[in-house]
């Protein structure tokens, strides 16, 4: 019997110690470790004409400003999307608004996109300046669409953008490719859907606006969608 309690002693005494070494160890281990190797990537949209998650890389992305006409690589980086990757890049305060330009998978014949949505997320890090400037540029068909959405995004969080590409009043005919993008689209004449569907059967370019403060900021993009379906909405 004595050895009996003495064996249980012991084996108490080592499990409530192996308890409060385990809690020791745990109150070290702060939160650097990573939490789960899961890596989030983004459904691609049935029948859209082109899409970027940017789950690996730029995709082909690029950044047309601020002041010339060249055209840079954005940076990527697979984390700090929505979800996953992203493409980001910095204002340099040159004058303009800069653009993210769509690799050529996007153009070409985009004709299915007609009476669907574009869409895309954007984020960026400042607005406490905000101007207005087209937040999309489609060329094609020897025509330039334009939109201007009513609201800016906010800084710090992703925005969910779409436009329906028909008729309503969004898109706008601007003069040409060159044209600045501050003016006011209320100026422009509206886009009829066969103006839309001109565009779309041709489509040279698509450009989406990444800065939307009068300083430094910097803009970030994910989940661009070109025809979306548009269910329910
Ligand atoms: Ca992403």
């Amino acid at each position: 019997m004595a050895n009996q309690r003495s064996t249980r002693g012991v084996r108490l005494f080592v499990a409530v110690s192996m308890v409060a070494l385990a809690a020791a160890c745990g109150s070290d281990d702060t939160s650097d470790a990573p939490k789960s190797a899961l890596v989030a990537t983004s459904a691609v949209p049935p029948d859209a004409v082109a899409y970027s998650g940017f789950d690996k890389d730029a995709s082909g992305w690029t950044v047309q400003g601020d002041s010339d006409a060249t055209s840079v690589k954005p940076d990527f980086d697979g984390r700090g999307g929505n979800p996953g990757g992203l493409i980001t890049a910095k204002d340099e305060v040159t004058g303009g608004t800069w653009y993210f330009v769509a690799p050529s998978r996007y153009l070409d014949d985009a004709s299915s996109a007609a009476g669907k949505s574009l869409r895309w997320d954007v984020l960026t890090t400042d607005a406490s300046s905000p101007y207005e400037a087209f937040d999309v540029m489609l060329e094609g068909g020897g025509k330039v669409l334009v939109t201007s959405q009513p609201k800016d995004p906010k800084a710090g969080a992703w925005t969910t953008r779409s436009v329906l590409l028909d008729t309503g009043g969004a898109w706008r005919i601007a003069p040409d490719a060159e044209v600045n993008p501050e003016i006011d689209v209320s100026d422009l004449p509206e886009a009829t859907r066969a103006d839309i569907e001109t565009v779309l059967a041709d489509l040279t370019g698509l450009r989406i606006r990444g800065e939307f403060n009068d300083g430094p900021d910097t803009g970030s993009l994910d989940n661009v969608v070109l025809g979306q379906e548009t269910s329910g909405s």
